[in-house]
């Protein structure tokens, strides 16, 4: 391994020994990227990599918030700013009970790259709280919201830091967090969010893009394979908005979500989800009670396992991981290869362990999809939001689809031909993070050093 790669990972092991989801994020990218800072003995010079590690900045910040019965409580807000190399701090907020430092550092790294990614001009960031937005009234999540915006109005704004959502934050929490935001900054400046309601400058296909775009990207694997979308079955995990934008237009063209899965279990449904009617029916089963898909099995009279995830059932052609982070672990990983499915594509940020990424992109029969490049489509849509707001103008959705679809295949297609050129083959993983590491370290080694 090149001594500098390895000297970081140790030093990264030693300093950030309580961070284990942002140094799992910071090795695999490392050891993906060594065959280019192989090639460059500058980066060393320039200490570039410690410096691409090392967030420029991270708020963390007091939230206190009443409840409906009166009583006060007090959560931690975050902030992290992590690389502004190439544009605007840009990336999402994550409410949910488990945020912390580490799992805030590493959503905000992968961010960087898969916004480099988009080739839209947009930097990496990523933020949130530890709230639990489960079972809070309307009036509570707006009192947080209001609460947590006070305290981050002054570090962001449209050139400064673009926060959008992330899981536990939609366009409800985004409509009163830029409501608080113009409250206290008196001006409308509806670029410095995205993922918008359209009644305030919000973009066409944001809610969708993640989703769409997941599928448009798995489209240009399946045609470098000679293969297509009629008649594959996938296996999504999660049934939130990421998932339902796969689901609808994985049937748009040919293909048919079979398997999903919530906190309660899995579903299987061998017909698909692919009429309105079920699709129509996830949406409201996810806005009445956000935890069980049950309910689903129980409509539409199919199967329902309960607290067991579908991973290793043969009946699928392709594994989309859209839930969580380190989902698929090694055992899950090994079952999922034994079942001899073909197409591995991770949907949500880091979905797979490091050790059962490294085993399925040794199985030989098996293509492996990165997230970061595979969910790139929403926050690029986010980059598009951001275009239209500073246009005063809104595209149309066939407008912004197209850009999106675009997106898509060229993150495909670059990932791919960058691999190439460094003797890799088709390997999409150090494809994305070779192709995002050198759009960054350029600007970066431009700007001189801070
Ligand atoms: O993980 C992600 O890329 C997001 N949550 C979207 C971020 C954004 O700024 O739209």
């Amino acid at each position: 391994m090149n001594s500098y790669v390895k000297q970081t990972i140790d030093l990264i092991y030693d300093k950030y020994r309580t961070q284990p989801e942002f140094v799992q994020a910071v090795e695999e990218f490392l050891l993906s990227i060594e065959p280019v800072v192989a090639k460059h003995p500058e980066y060393e010079k320039y200490d570039l990599l410690m410096r691409l590690v090392m967030p420029e900045r991270l708020f963390k910040f007091r939230v206190v918030w009443t409840d409906d019965e009166g009583k006060t409580h007090t959560n931690t807000g975050y902030r992290c700013q992590f690389n502004g190399a190439i544009g605007p701090y840009k990336g999402g907020l994550r409410f949910q009970k488990n945020v912390n430092e580490s799992i805030i550092k590493f959503l905000a790294f992968e961010q960087i790259f898969k916004n480099a990614l988009t080739g839209m001009p947009i930097g990496g960031g990523k933020g949130g709280s530890d709230f639990d937005p489960a079972g809070k009234s309307d009036a509570e999540i707006m009192r947080f919201c209001q609460s947590f915006m006070s305290a981050l109005y002054r570090y962001i704004g449209p050139d400064i830091d673009v926060p959008a959502g992330d899981m536990g934050v939609s366009a409800r929490e985004i409509g009163y967090l830029f409501g608080q935001y113009r409250r206290l900054k008196g001006n409308f400046e509806n670029g410095v969010l995205t993922g918008k309601g359209l009644s305030y400058g919000g973009s066409l296909i944001r809610p969708e893009a993640t989703g769409y775009g997941a599928v448009y990207y798995l489209q240009e694997v399946l045609k470098h394979e000679n293969d297509t979308f009629v008649g594959k079955r996938i296996g999504v995990s999660g049934y939130g908005n990421v998932a339902w934008g796969i689901m609808k237009k994985a049937a748009e063209l040919g293909a048919k979500v079979t398997y999903m899965s919530g906190p309660d279990g899995y579903i299987h449904d061998p017909d698909g989800i692919i009429t309105k009617e079920k699709l129509d029916f996830i949406l409201q089963m996810r806005r009445t009670d956000p935890v069980h898909c049950k309910p689903y099995a129980d409509k539409f009279g199919c199967e329902f396992v309960e607290g067991k995830k579908f991973w290793g059932v043969k009946d699928v052609d392709i594994y989309m991981p859209a839930a969580v982070q380190n989902d698929v672990g090694f055992e899950t990983a090994k079952k999922i290869a034994e079942s001899g499915v073909k197409y591995y594509i991770e949907v949500a940020n880091m979905p797979t362990t490091n050790d059962a990424l490294t085993y399925l992109r040794s199985c030989d029969h098996m293509i492996v999809a990165p997230s970061k490049a595979v969910n790139a489509g929403g926050v690029g849509v986010s980059a598009l939001e951001m275009s239209q707001n500073s246009e005063r103008l809104s595209w149309t959705a066939e407008e912004v689809d197209k850009h999106l679809h675009r997106m898509m295949k060229n993150i495909h297609d670059e990932s791919m031909k960058v691999a190439e050129e460094y003797g890799l083959g088709y390997d999409l993983v150090s494809g994305a993070n070779i192709a995002g590491f050198l759009k960054v370290a350029t600007a970066m080694m431009e700007q001189g050093l801070f």
